[in-house]
């Protein structure tokens, strides 16, 4: 407007307020500064709008009603456009988060995850011996010397009870973190209900320098069998099954004598290499077999150690570790992988289960 003095007909009225929409129509906003200075100007206690309304008073009566209307339109036609500059700011309603939300569009997918091949192998040894009857036994992480080590036959300066080889907890070295699920069977027995027939997955720990085929931490799986009767043929059953189940019915297996304190007789299970079929490969270091699993008949001293009669019973045992059967599983070929939680590598598991 030009400072002339409004104007009080409804001709100079109509004139006023095409002016001001014109001039509206091209103002430029682009920063909060000049949208309060909008603001004043049209819509504040002493600005146009206000102003122009006030010259209601000089119409004549008869056009009273229709500049009223011609006022509100001016009005909301101004409102309007303060509303449009705030809202090109980016703070007006429209921008803030609540109105951001579109309830109507189709959530975002939670992206799928897969389970660990650790957990989809020890699933599927837990399934394989649930249908022979062996039920899953849990039992603590930390452990006392007695469950560890004493019962399971190890005399007092076995090695692995060196410092060296075992986590003790340093606050009271009178516990450990387990170093096989053995603790575990252990436990079972003490309670004395028999038979007994579970098997005992679990994270277990040594301290190892950790390498591609080593670490401190890792998974087994010990199986335990006891009852009248039980002999090695129910062993080499029992662990041929397991075999033929886990691997396919065109594996073939073979036991190596062996020694550990909490078995007699003692025994080592190969089967034949996955990879070569026993030809001989990197694999199988060119043997054609792969060891997977210790085992034995329990040492009658494990046995009466847990309060159970070792002229009546007789039982059979048996440890893997869960890492090497996944490694020759899915042919992983650094344990490693199975701690770093890369998910290029976790990725590769993916499926339905
Ligand atoms: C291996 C060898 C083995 C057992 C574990 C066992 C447990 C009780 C009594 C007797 Cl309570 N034995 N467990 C027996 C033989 C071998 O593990 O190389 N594991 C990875």
């Amino acid at each position: 407007m030009k400072g002339l003095p409004y104007l009080c007909n409804m001709e100079n009225l109509l004139a006023q307020i095409e002016q001001n929409k014109k001039d509206i129509q091209e103002t430029v906003v682009s920063n909060k500064e000049q949208l309060e200075a909008f603001r004043i100007k049209y819509l504040g206690t002493k600005g146009l709008v206000k102003t122009i309304m006030g010259e209601m008073k000089t119409v004549a009566p008869e056009q009273k009603r229709e500049a009223g209307q011609l006022l509100n339109e001016f009005k909301i036609f101004t409102e309007a456009a303060f509303e449009a500059f705030q809202d090109n700011l980016g703070n007006g309603p429209e921008n803030s988060q609540a109105a951001a939300i579109d309830v109507t569009l189709p959530g975002s997918p939670l992206p799928l995850g897969s389970r660990h091949p650790i957990s989809i192998i020890q699933n599927k040894i837990i399934s394989i011996f649930h249908r022979l009857g062996f039920a899953v036994a849990e039992g603590p992480e930390i452990e006392d010397d007695w469950h560890n080590f004493t019962a399971l036959n190890l005399p007092e300066d076995h090695p692995a009870r060196d410092m060296q080889d075992t986590f003790y907890i340093n606050q009271d070295p009178a516990w450990l973190l387990r170093t096989h699920t053995s603790s575990v069977q252990i436990r079972e027995m003490e309670k004395g209900i028999l038979p007994l027939r579970i098997i005992c997955p679990g994270r277990v720990y040594r301290n190892e320098t950790i390498s591609a085929r080593a670490h401190c931490f890792f998974n087994q799986v010990e199986g335990l069998y006891i009852a009248e009767n039980v002999s090695f043929a129910d062993l080499k059953q029992t662990l041929y099954f397991f075999v033929q189940e886990m691997f396919g019915n065109t594996v073939k297996v073979r036991f190596r004598p062996s020694y550990f304190p909490f078995t007699e007789p003692s025994a080592e299970m190969d089967i034949s290499c996955l990879i070569c079929g026993g030809e001989g490969c990197n694999v199988c270091k060119k043997t054609g077999w792969v060891e997977i699993l210790g085992c034995g008949m329990v040492h009658p001293a494990v046995l009466d150690n847990c309060g159970i009669d070792s002229n009546k019973y007789t039982g059979f045992a048996f440890g893997m570790g869960i890492e090497r059967i996944t490694m020759l599983s899915y042919q992983v070929k650094d344990l490693r992988l199975f701690s770093e939680n890369d998910l290029r590598f976790l990725k590769q598991f993916t499926s339905a289960i």
